[in-house]
């Protein structure tokens, strides 16, 4: 996390900010939202599966709207998670903020690309005894596979130019994976009812954040191992909407008292920002991050880089909520 990530200029900001604050919030006069049906990527038909790829090349060939350095609307996504990844994990804002992250991720898609579906996710217990076989690596309908961590060679995002890393927004590098099914075995059904099992948010959102949500990075391996970087492979998205999806079911459980349920430290460990190279977050996040001790609440602010306006963890609680407006079916 190098500062220099800061600095970038946010021309435009105040545009694109305005535009989308019209429209991301669905009122719904009926209380309940359900705009989105998120549906798992192996019960979309062909034609659904086209629709969602053609939308992410679309965003990928769009012109930047936010920042005069980022080549394309991409990397202005990426970006997002890239200059605040020192701050969204290892928190208790984690699956808030990423839960967020989809749905503005969802939002670009309608809104710029025309997208008529929702956001869909991944399965990935249905895939942990084969999944090299996953048909979400299917070069013909889906994302390509396996590169072993070579630049990819199958599929819609051959020849997709990356260029924001951990220390620069200029690089110019490819797509990678490179599976480990040992990796990928924290996905399994097992693994996901024991987070299932916790009684605290804070239990669960660990136990979420290190099996299954390991498991994905680490199964599919090369960019989705970059803890920085990672959305750039456009599987990302699939992954954590997944993991949104399991963190709701959880919520679900005892959906009265997990609607408010929000905990976890708000700055992560020393040991994690080391591990990871991390600088400690500076006062232009932490002097405006809502919590007023060292404990996540729903007061929390998160922040989405002028892609979408600020919100609190206290909006996006409710998966049915306005803001987010979406079911997973
Ligand atoms: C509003 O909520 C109802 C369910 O209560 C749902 O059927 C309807 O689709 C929602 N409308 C919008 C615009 O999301
Ligand atoms: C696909 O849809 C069917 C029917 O709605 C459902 O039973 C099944 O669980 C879905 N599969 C996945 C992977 O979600
Ligand atoms: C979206 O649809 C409109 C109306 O058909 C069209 O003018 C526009 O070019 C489309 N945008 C993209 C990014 O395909
Ligand atoms: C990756 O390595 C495996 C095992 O060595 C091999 O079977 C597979 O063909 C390789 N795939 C690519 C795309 O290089
Ligand atoms: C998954 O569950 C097994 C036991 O069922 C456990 O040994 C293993 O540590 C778990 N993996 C992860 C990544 O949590
Ligand atoms: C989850 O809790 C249920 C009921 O308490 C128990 O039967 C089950 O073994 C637990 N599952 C795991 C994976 O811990
Ligand atoms: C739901 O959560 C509340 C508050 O933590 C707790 O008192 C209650 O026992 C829980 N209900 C169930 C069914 O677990
Ligand atoms: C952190 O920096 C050290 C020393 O430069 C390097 O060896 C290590 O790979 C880096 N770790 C990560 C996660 O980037
Ligand atoms: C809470 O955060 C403050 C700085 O805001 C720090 O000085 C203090 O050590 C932290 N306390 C704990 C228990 O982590
Ligand atoms: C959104 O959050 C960021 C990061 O905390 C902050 O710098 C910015 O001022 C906030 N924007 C608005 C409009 O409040
Ligand atoms: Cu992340």
């Amino acid at each position: 996390m190098r500062s220099f990530l800061l600095v970038a200029t946010p021309f435009l900001l105040s545009i694109a900010s305005n535009v989308a604050g019209l429209a991301i919030r669905q009122a719904n006069s009926s209380g309940t939202c359900t705009t989105n049906q998120r549906k798992a990527w192996q019960n979309l038909s062909d034609d659904e599966k086209a629709a969602y790829i053609d939308a992410e090349l679309c965003l990928m060939g769009s012109p930047p709207q936010l920042f005069d350095w980022a080549k394309n609307r991409w990397d202005e996504v990426v970006y997002g998670h890239v200059v605040q990844s020192n701050v969204i994990h290892d928190v208790g804002a984690f699956l808030p903020w990423h839960r967020l992250y989809m749905r503005a991720h969802e939002y670009l898609l309608q809104t710029e690309c025309n997208y008529t579906g929702a956001q869909p996710y991944w399965e990935e217990s249905l895939d942990v005894a084969n999944l090299a076989g996953s048909i979400v690596f299917d070069p013909d309908t889906g994302f390509g596979g396996n590169s072993n961590g070579s630049c990819i060679t199958d599929g819609p995002f051959t020849q997709l130019e990356l260029h924001i890393t951990q220390s620069t927004n200029y690089a110019n590098y490819c797509l990678t994976r490179d599976f480990n099914t040992d990796g990928f075995q924290g996905a399994t059904p097992s693994n996901v009812s024991s987070c299932y099992n916790s009684t605290t948010y804070e239990a669960a959102y660990t136990c979420y954040k290190s099996s299954p949500h390991t498991a994905g990075h680490a199964g599919v391996g090369g960019t989705m191992l970059d803890a920085v970087a990672s959305p750039s492979d456009p599987l990302f998205f699939l992954h954590h909407t997944n993991l949104d999806r399991l963190w709701w079911e959880w919520q679900l459980a005892n959906l009265t008292a997990r609607l408010t349920d929000m905990s976890g430290r708000n700055v992560p460990r020393p040991s994690y920002l080391a591990q990871n190279n991390f600088t400690y977050p500076g006062p232009e996040i932490l002097d405006y991050d809502g919590d007023e001790g060292n404990v996540t609440t729903l007061h929390h602010n998160l922040w989405m880089v002028g892609l979408i306006p600020n919100a609190t963890i206290g909006e996006v609680m409710d998966l049915r909520g306005e803001l987010i407006c979406a079911e997973y079916v």
